[in-house]
């Protein structure tokens, strides 16, 4: 039984368009409370954070709503912080990809603290590595991992001193779309990738051992960042940035129930949901229910079985 704290973060701004600053309603009337205490966990919903204008920074050419995207980054690095320290599981209702500049900045700080090695796992169909001269679009959607693996360019522009994630323990996973200068990035700086191709050939499960593996070797605490584009848009089209090709059903889900079973997932981000493009709730309802699998839905009582 986990004490979990729900905190909303309505953030749209770091994506191109509106729409995202509604996922976190439309996560709440799916119900993901209810689920989560059905599983046996004591749930507490935050309500969405409020951030504070930002008057010390200034917006930036290569970086769409750098002011706006950073109030919510700075509130949501408290706001997890907050929940980590008191032992609580944060679930970050989301809002788009930005807000994990502040998800991901919060645990690192918590991780520093308790002396343990924060490692991240990117479920996305983008690497989401790109910065304000390399974005072919300066949506800063498209940036938080550069930005909390340390990429130099962001630290004038955000004045950010925060504690930062090593990018070889950073693994993504379900990755299928990678624009030219973000592929260089990623290998220079020696982020994990298992891209789809990779899935097709190991399968899921052999990839998701051999990352737990890793993150217990060193007693590491796990931050998993769910994008809705992860899987396909077949059984999640609520989402702007829909790429073909996508994670199954199955395939989420069976991510989800060997995190559970590993019982080193420490928080969780569900992020880029709009529910202006969704097909009544379909999306929504496919992010509970992953998240019930995190939590310890399962279809029989059995743990993963080995290799
Ligand atoms: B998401 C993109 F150019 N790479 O930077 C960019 F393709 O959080 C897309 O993963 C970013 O949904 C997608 O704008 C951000 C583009
Ligand atoms: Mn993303
Ligand atoms: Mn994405
Ligand atoms: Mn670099």
């Amino acid at each position: 039984m986990k004490t979990i704290t729900l905190i909303g973060a309505p953030i749209e701004e770091g994506s191109g368009r509106r729409g995202a600053a509604m996922g976190p309603t439309a996560l709440r009337i799916a119900g993901i409370d209810t689920v989560l205490a059905e599983l046996g966990h004591a749930v507490r919903d935050e309500g969405d954070i409020r951030p504070l204008p930002v008057r010390d920074l200034a917006n930036h050419p290569g970086a769409n709503n750098l002011q706006a995207v950073a109030a919510f980054a700075r509130a949501l690095d408290d706001a997890v912080y907050d929940a980590a320290r008191k032992g609580h599981f944060p679930i970050i209702l989301g809002g788009d990809h930005a807000l994990s500049m502040g998800s991901v900045s919060g645990m690192a700080r918590h991780a520093r603290e308790i002396d343990r090695p924060l490692f991240v796992l990117w479920l996305d169909a983008h690497a989401d590595f790109n910065s304000p001269t390399t974005s072919p679009s300066g949506n800063m959607h498209g940036m938080p991992v550069a930005f909390f693996c340390g990429e130099a360019e962001f630290a004038p522009i955000l004045a950010s001193d925060r504690p930062l994630v090593d990018p070889k323990r950073v693994y993504q996973v379900g990755i299928r779309s990678v624009d030219a200068r973000e592929r260089e990035e990623i290998a220079e700086h020696g982020v994990n990738v298992y891209d789809m191709r990779a899935i097709d050939e190991m399968g899921m499960a052999s990839i998701m051992r051999q990352i737990l593996d890793e993150v217990r070797a060193v007693n590491g605490l796990l931050h998993v960042s769910l994008d809705v584009d992860f899987m396909d848009p077949e059984i999640a089209p609520g989402v702007g940035t829909t790429v073909p090709g996508g994670a199954t059903f199955r395939e989420a889900h069976l991510i989800m129930e060997m995190l559970c079973d590993s019982g080193l997932v420490s928080s969780l981000d569900v992020v880029e949901l709009n529910p202006f493009l969704d097909d009544r709730g379909k999306s929504a309802r496919v992010l509970v229910e992953l998240t019930a699998s995190l939590f310890g839905r399962r279809i029989l009582d059995r743990p993963t079985r080995s290799a």
